[in-house]
């Protein structure tokens, strides 16, 4: 077998251990160095933590770089820094403004030569390639996503990086009678709130002001400010044994006409018992395509709306055409 695509991964999270495991399901692929911004004087030494100022050492060592960290406030910095010493991956997935973090992590790795994936994971990542085929494929129609019920890591983050917020976590809950709605043909009219309900468990700090923590959450631009939310505080016992898992999942629908007025439904489903596991997956099979890409010579930024889907795969094109066409 030929060398091992060589992966380093920034941020040791629920996300960073989730591509940790899936680096160990790839045998194509083989985890170098995890670097994390905690002191580098409590990290062991010969473990494969390393503190994120050494970085820069491991140019040349690692092929790419998979960035773990949140979207608010980590990715924005990180994406376009990191992309002018490596070829990286990141599940950047505030929608709003990916057009600029693709300009930017754009300008950095053009000019460093090196490939960036951005904004990949399942939504976005699996969902928008869904949403992309199934509008291509029946341009009369409408498009119709649901999450949940579950554990949005952008959410839980979000709120988390409130002031006077310990601890915290966001289900996103699907209204079901207009999922049935849509499977059923009707093609409804649905606005955001009509789709979804949001709901969050918080840990207030002691003396914090609950009610302010509960307008910032609820009037969030970008997160909760367009649905209707609602915030329970909790304690951390409470939160640690009652909401504790991350399921998480959903359906990406198209409603669509072709011909005579004949209805088309597409649909695509994910139930994920671990959001973190399988957004880690989704990353680290991008990780292998941005290797190929880069192999090919190519550079900039790419989304999963760039990338053919052969090269997410370890097998060679012969072998998909036999096997899976
Ligand atoms: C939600 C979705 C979740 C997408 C998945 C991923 C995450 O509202 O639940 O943050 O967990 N936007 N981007």
């Amino acid at each position: 077998m030929t060398q091992p695509i060589s992966i380093g991964i920034v941020g040791y999270g629920n996300l960073g251990r989730g591509v940790e495991a899936a680096i160990r399901q790839n045998p194509d692929l083989r985890l170098e160095a995890i670097f994390t911004r905690r002191d580098p004087d409590k990290l062991e030494a010969g473990t494969q933590m390393v503190s994120i100022n050494d970085i820069e050492r491991y140019r040349g060592k690692i092929d790419v770089l998979i960035l773990c960290g949140g979207s608010a406030t980590d990715l924005p910095e990180q994406g376009p820094a990191l992309a002018k010493l490596f070829h990286t991956v990141d599940s950047f997935d505030t929608h709003a403004r990916i057009p600029e973090y693709y300009a930017e992590v754009d300008a950095s790795s053009r000019a460093a030569g090196t490939v960036g994936v951005i904004s990949t994971g399942w939504d976005p990542g699996l969902f928008s390639l869904n949403r992309l085929l199934a509008e291509a494929v029946l341009p009369e129609g409408s498009e119709f996503t649901f999450w949940g019920k579950g554990v949005s890591q952008g959410h839980s983050d979000a709120i988390r990086r409130v002031p006077g917020v310990k601890n915290g976590i966001q289900y996103t809950i699907p209204r079901e009678e207009a999922v049935e709605r849509v499977r059923s043909g009707e093609n409804p009219e649905l606005s955001t709130r009509d789709k979804h309900l949001r709901e969050c468990y918080v840990v207030a700090e002691e003396g914090a002001d609950r009610e302010a923590i509960a307008e910032t959450i609820r009037t969030m631009p970008n997160y909760f400010a367009d649905y209707e939310t609602v915030v329970h505080f909790v304690s951390e016992e409470t939160l640690a044994a009652e909401h504790g898992a991350m399921p998480h999942g959903g359906h990406v629908l198209r409603s669509g006409r072709t011909g005579a007025g004949n209805t088309q439904i597409v649909e695509f489903s994910l139930k994920l018992d671990s959001n973190p596991e399988f957004t880690a997956s989704v990353l680290v099979a991008y990780a292998r395509a941005a290797y190929r890409l880069a192999q090919k010579g190519e550079s900039g930024a790419h989304t999963v709306f760039d990338i053919p889907f052969g090269l997410l795969s370890p097998k060679s094109p012969e072998q998909l055409r036999k096997e899976l066409l």
